[in-house]
């Protein structure tokens, strides 16, 4: 087998000591931790688009990156061999799954047909490589955003070509899905949203969006593929709203157009923070709902108001994040896929891994953190404490279904007032926090 990167050493976890910038100081992939080797707590996922495609452009200038193994041009060979190169990398950095868009992995050819022929010969590689490697996918999707038949939306256009464009490509995505094993597939909104009202009629625009899930979701079926259905919240950008907001606002519409039961969330940490949430909010949100399917793992930067796509290394967030996984019981079918990328002007192919191997590294302390306060008990035993009004007396009464407002009413005309509010303690919390954090 070629190497194709033969000056970045294989990944290996060294210990919290090591100072070795290709090392792992705290991902230890088979390390049990709640009864269970870490890398079944994250399945860990790279995303083609971010780590193989992103080239550096931003709208102030051209590409920066150094990808030493592309070609001159952008055909199906170049196309196969980049597969390759993903697939040394992920055994390189230990990354058991993988992510891809459609268009991230084969060229568009002249026609539809032509351009599902160029996906079938790299699928080919994908094949290979998976069989080869034992890397495994976690979710397929379709690049429903980046060409201009769908400037106005996908499944949401005002043009029902580009809806049946749409779905063709949907189609085609469910096919390759199965065919490599994916473990899911994820509609994430790309345009379905609107830039003015004026010109939008938003009730045939989300019923159609509704439509088009329903179709994916029966063509999945016909086919034979049961991988887990994700919906992929985020608020605006590219567009200045879309339709799939946030997770309440995704739950209520899976709910109201019967979609419930077939499609769980797929929630981004930089997307929860461009709609005002924290990607915790949104993680707990889902969860106590019964929609939490899987993580796309990045970070935002707050002083930029865009979806920057960052590599988490925030030891607060990873903690929050697998506390929240913990409490629910931890992935069923999802992972944490790195939808994130190096900066601009990390333009070298080692940049690629010190990112991934500090994202895994934040998400591993972050497990042993999280599983140290769990096994000590001491916030569940505060927060518990914080709720006690309920367990007992009125409180327990009323959980039990046994009051009204006119029973309410007599009990509190009875005791005068409220009693017994005690501290929030929001400091003492956070110090107690802290103190499992340094
Ligand atoms: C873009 C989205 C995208 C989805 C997959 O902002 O995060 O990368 O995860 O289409
Ligand atoms: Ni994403
Ligand atoms: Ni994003």
């Amino acid at each position: 087998m070629a190497e194709y990167i033969p000056n970045i050493p294989q990944v290996k976890f060294e210990g919290p000591q090591s100072t070795n910038p290709f090392a792992f100081r705290h991902y230890n992939p088979d390390e049990v931790v709640e009864g269970k080797p870490m890398k079944d707590h994250f399945n860990f996922s790279a995303a083609f688009w971010h780590t193989m495609r992103m080239n550096g452009v931003d709208p102030f200038g051209s590409a920066t990156m150094s990808r030493p193994w592309e070609g001159p041009v952008d055909d199906v060979a170049n196309a196969q061999k980049r597969v390759k190169v993903f697939f040394e990398i992920c055994q390189k950095l230990q990354m058991p799954y993988f992510c891809f868009h459609d268009r991230d992995v084969a060229p568009e050819g002249a026609t539809l047909a032509e351009t599902n022929k160029n996906l079938d010969e790299v699928v080919k590689v994908f094949k290979d490589e998976i069989a080869r490697t034992g890397v495994k996918m976690l979710w397929g999707t379709a690049n429903l955003f980046g060409n201009p038949r769908y400037m106005h939306g996908a499944a949401t256009s005002c043009n029902a070509d580009s809806f049946a464009y749409a779905a063709a490509q949907v189609k085609k995505a469910l096919e390759v899905s199965l065919e490599l094993g994916a473990k899911g597939y994820t509609f994430w909104g790309g345009r379905e949203g609107y830039m003015c009202l004026w010109n939008t009629n938003m009730k045939r625009e989300v019923d159609n969006l509704a439509r088009f899930m329903h179709m994916a979701v029966d063509y999945a079926k016909e086919i034979g593929f049961t991988g887990q259905f994700y919906f992929e919240p985020k608020p605006k950008e590219p567009t200045k709203h879309q339709y799939d907001f946030d997770s309440a606002a995704c739950i209520n519409f899976l709910r109201a157009y019967g979609l419930a039961d077939k499609v769980k969330m797929n929630i981004e940490t930089n997307h929860a923070t461009l709609a005002g949430h924290t990607v915790e909010h949104e993680l707990e949100y889902c969860a106590m709902q019964g929609f939490l399917g899987s993580i796309d793992a990045n970070a935002g930067d707050m002083l930029l108001g865009w979806d920057t796509d960052q590599f988490p290394t925030d030891i607060y967030m990873t903690v929050k994040i697998m506390l929240i996984l913990l409490k629910y019981g931890g992935f069923k079918t999802g992972g944490l896929n790195f939808d994130a990328k190096v900066r601009r002007d990390s333009w070298t192919p080692e940049d690629v891994f010190f990112a991934h191997i500090g994202g895994m590294d934040t998400f591993a302390k972050g497990l042993k953190i999280a599983a140290q306060m769990r096994a000590d008990g001491v916030l569940d035993e505060m927060v518990q404490k914080r709720y006690s009004s309920w367990d007992s007396g009125i409180g327990a009464e009323i959980e039990a279904g046994k009051h009204d407002f006119k029973s309410l009413e007599a009990y509190m005309l009875a005791k005068g007032n409220v009693e017994g509010i005690v501290s929030g303690n929001q400091e003492l919390y956070e110090n107690v926090v802290n103190r499992y954090i340094f």
